[in-house]
C-alpha cells in the first residue's frame, strides 16, 4: 500500500465515518476504498466549516476531517481554518502538498509554514515510515490540550510511495484527564460560598467535556446564577431559573446587571477572552478561573484562583466540595437569587413583546427569532446565527434548551458560516432539525452549498433575512452607499435554492412564518433541503441597550 492508504486505514481504525473535502487528493479515493464517505463541497472553505460543525457536536470523541488539494486548495481554506482556530475548534486537515523539493521554492504555498499561524499543530509526512508517528501526534494533539486545528500535510512524493502494512505502526493516543489541585478547590468553594454575589460564566469547554449536568448541579446546589458566553450557549437549559442568558456583544439585561454587579465570577470551560464578539467582564472582581487549556490562565485576566483541568472532573470535585461543607443539600432554596432573575427577566421580556411579535411588514427579524422559539422542537434542533446582525439578535432571545441545541461561534465571525456549519451539525446529530439564521449578505458567501445539503441528504434548512443590504453597518458609507449603492444587493434566493435541488419558501408576511417552518421541519424530515427566504427589514435594536432606531432604509418600502 502507499502512504495515503496508509493513512486512510488509520483514520479508519480511528473511527472516521466520512470527510468532507474539495478535489483533488487522493486520500479522498483512499478513504471511500475503506468505506469512509467523502461528500465533496462547493468551496474548501465549506468543507472545513462543515468538519468544524461535526466537531462541536461530537464532544471530542469524533472529529471532523477535511482533505483538500495545494496550492490553489489549501490558500482557498484559510479563512475557515482560522475561524476554527479561533473558537478552538478540533478538526484534522489534510491538505494535499507539493514534491518535498518544492516547499521552499517561490511561489509555492507551503501549508504546513503558512498554517502555522493558524492552527494548533502542524505537520508534514517528510518520509514514508513517518505516517504512523505524524497520525500519532495530531489524533493526540485532537483529543488532548487546547482543541483547535490539526494540520497533516501530504507531500505527493512522500504520499505515493509504498509502505509495507507491518511499518505503519500507528498508535491511538488516548484523552488524559487532569485536574486542579484539591487545595484549590477548597478555596474555590470557600471563595464562592462567601461571596455577596457570585456568578458562573460556562463556556464552550463545558459542552466539550460533557459537563452540563455537573454545570446544572453545581449552579443549582450553590444557587448561583449561570451565564454563557456565545459559544456556551445551551450548556444550561435557558429556560432553568438560574440561567442569566447567552452573550455575544449583545446579551440579556439580567446578564448584563449580574455581569456589572457581581463581585466573585467563577469561569468555567472558558478561554476568558476578550473579544468584540463576547461580554466584557468590568474590572474589581475576584476570579476563579476552569480551563482545559493553562496557558488561557491569566491570558486576559488576572486570576485569584485557578483551576486548570478537565472541566467535567473540576466541576465534580466542586460539588463534592459545596456537599462536604454545606451538607447534600447545599443552600438549595436559601437564597432569592431565583426571584431576583425571574423579576428581571419578565420586566425585561414586556419591553421587548412589541418587538418580537411584531406584525407590521416588512417582517422585523426578531419576530423570526420568535416564531423559531414557538415552532421548533428547541431540543431536537440545533440553531446557529451568522456573522452580523443576525448573531446578535439571536443570543439573548433564541432559547437553548438541550446541549448544542444552539451552536455559538465566532471570534472573527466569517460571513456564511451558517450553511456549512449546519451540514457538519447535520452529519453529527441525522435526526435533528439543523437550521441556519442568516442575511443575504452571508447568503453570498456560501449560499451554493445549498446544493451540497440536497446532494449529500444533509437536509437543512437555511433561513434567509433578505433586507436587500448590510443592515448590521446602518450608518455606513453614506457616499458610497446612495451614490454607489455599496452594501445594496438583491436576490430571490428561494428561486435560487429551487434551482439547486432544495425547496424553496418565500415569506412576506409575519403570519406565515410559523407555517413556512413547520413547512421546512417536515420537509427536512423527508430529507429534503430547504430554503425560507423571509423578506425582513433593518432593525438595529440591540439587547439590552435602549430601543433606539438609525437605519431608515429597506429595500422592501
Ligand atoms: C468573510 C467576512 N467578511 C466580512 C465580514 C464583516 N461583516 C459582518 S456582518 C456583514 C454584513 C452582513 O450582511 P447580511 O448578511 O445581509 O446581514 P445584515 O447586516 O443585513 O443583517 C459583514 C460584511 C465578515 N464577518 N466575514
Ligand atoms: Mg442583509
Amino acid at each position: 500500500m502507499n502512504v495515503t492508504e496508509a493513512m486512510a486505514k488509520i483514520l479508519k481504525s480511528e473511527g472516521v465515518e466520512w470527510i468532507s473535502c474539495f478535489p483533488s487528493n487522493p486520500i479522498i479515493e483512499a478513504a471511500a476504498k475503506e468505506g469512509i464517505r467523502p461528500i465533496a463541497f462547493r468551496h474548501e472553505r465549506g468543507a472545513v466549516m462543515a468538519a468544524d460543525g461535526y466537531s462541536r457536536l461530537n464532544d471530542r470523541k469524533k472529529f471532523g476531517v477535511v482533505a483538500i488539494q495545494d496550492q490553489a486548495g489549501a490558500e482557498n481554506a484559510m479563512g475557515a481554518i482560522s475561524q476554527a482556530f479561533a473558537d478552538n475548534v478540533p478538526i484534522l486537515v489534510l491538505p494535499r502538498g507539493s514534491s518535498l523539493e518544492r516547499i521552499a521554492v517561490r511561489p509555492y504555498f507551503t501549508a504546513a509554514i503558512t498554517y502555522r499561524d493558524i492552527a494548533k499543530h502542524v505537520e508534514t509526512i517528510s518520509r514514508p515510515d513517518m505516517v504512523g508517528s505524524v497520525m500519532r501526534r495530531a489524533f493526540h494533539a485532537l483529543r488532548n490540550g487546547r482543541p483547535g486545528p490539526v494540520v497533516v500535510e501530504m507531500p505527493a512524493d512522500v504520499c505515493d510511495q509504498e509502505i509495507d502494512e507491518d511499518k505503519i505502526g500507528y498508535h491511538s493516543p488516548k484523552v488524559s484527564i487532569q485536574i486542579p489541585a484539591a487545595s484549590d478547590i477548597t478555596d474555590a468553594v470557600t471563595t464562592l460560598l462567601k461571596a455577596e454575589k457570585p456568578m458562573i460564566w460556562a463556556g464552550m469547554g463545558v459542552l466539550l467535556a460533557g459537563a452540563t449536568e455537573e454545570l446544572k448541579e453545581f449552579a443549582e446546589l450553590t444557587e448561583i446564577p449561570v451565564y454563557t458566553s456565545m459559544p456556551g450557549k445551551s450548556a444550561i437549559d435557558e429556560r432553568h431559573p438560574l440561567a442569566l442568558g447567552a452573550g455575544s456583544s449583545a446579551t440579556t439585561l439580567a446578564a448584563r446587571e449580574w455581569l456589572q454587579s457581581s463581585d466573585v465570577l467563577f469561569a468555567v470551560g472558558s478561554s476568558m477572552t476578550r473579544t468584540g464578539y463576547g461580554q466584557q467582564v468590568p474590572p474589581g472582581k475576584t476570579i476563579i478561573h476552569n480551563v482545559g487549556s493553562l496557558e488561557d490562565i491569566n491570558k486576559d485576566f488576572g486570576v485569584h484562583i485557578a483551576l486548570p483541568g478537565d472541566t467535567k472532573a473540576t466541576l465534580q470535585a466542586l460539588i463534592s466540595e459545596v456537599r462536604s461543607q454545606l451538607g447534600d443539600a447545599g443552600r438549595k432554596g436559601k437564597t432569592d437569587v431565583v426571584e431576583q432573575i425571574a423579576r428581571t427577566k419578565a420586566g425585561w421580556l414586556e419591553t421587548w413583546m412589541p418587538v418580537l411579535t411584531d406584525d407590521k411588514e416588512p417582517i422585523n427579524p426578531y419576530r423570526v427569532i420568535w416564531e423559531l422559539n414557538q415552532n421548533l422542537d428547541l431540543e431536537n434542533s440545533v440553531v446557529t446565527h451568522d456573522a452580523g446582525s443576525p448573531r446578535d439578535m439571536m443570543m439573548p432571545f433564541l432559547t437553548a434548551t438541550s446541549p448544542h441545541s444552539y451552536i455559538g461561534w465566532g471570534k472573527s465571525t466569517h460571513l456564511g458560516y451558517g450553511i456549512p456549519l449546519m451540514i457538519g451539525a447535520k452529519m453529527a446529530m441525522p435526526n435533528r432539525f439543523c437550521v441556519n439564521f442568516m442575511g443575504d449578505g452571508a447568503f453570498g458567501m456560501s449560499g451554493l452549498d445549498i446544493e451540497t445539503a440536497s446532494r449529500s441528504g444533509a437536509a437543512i434548512t437555511t433561513i434567509v433575512l433578505n433586507n436587500g443590504g448590510m443592515a448590521t453597518y446602518p450608518g455606513f458609507s453614506p457616499t458610497a452607499r446612495e451614490t454607489f449603492g455599496v452594501s445594496h444587493m438583491y436576490g430571490d434566493y428561494a428561486k435560487i435554492a429551487e434551482g439547486m435541488g432544495a425547496t424553496g419558501i418565500t415569506v412576506t408576511k409575519p403570519s406565515d412564518i410559523g407555517s413556512a417552518l413547520k413547512e421546512a421541519q417536515k420537509l427536512n424530515a423527508e430529507g429534503k433541503t430547504v430554503l425560507i427566504d423571509i423578506h425582513t427589514r433593518a432593525e438595529d435594536k440591540r439587547s439590552p441597550a435602549g430601543f433606539e432606531t438609525v437605519t431608515q432604509w429597506t429595500r422592501w418600502d
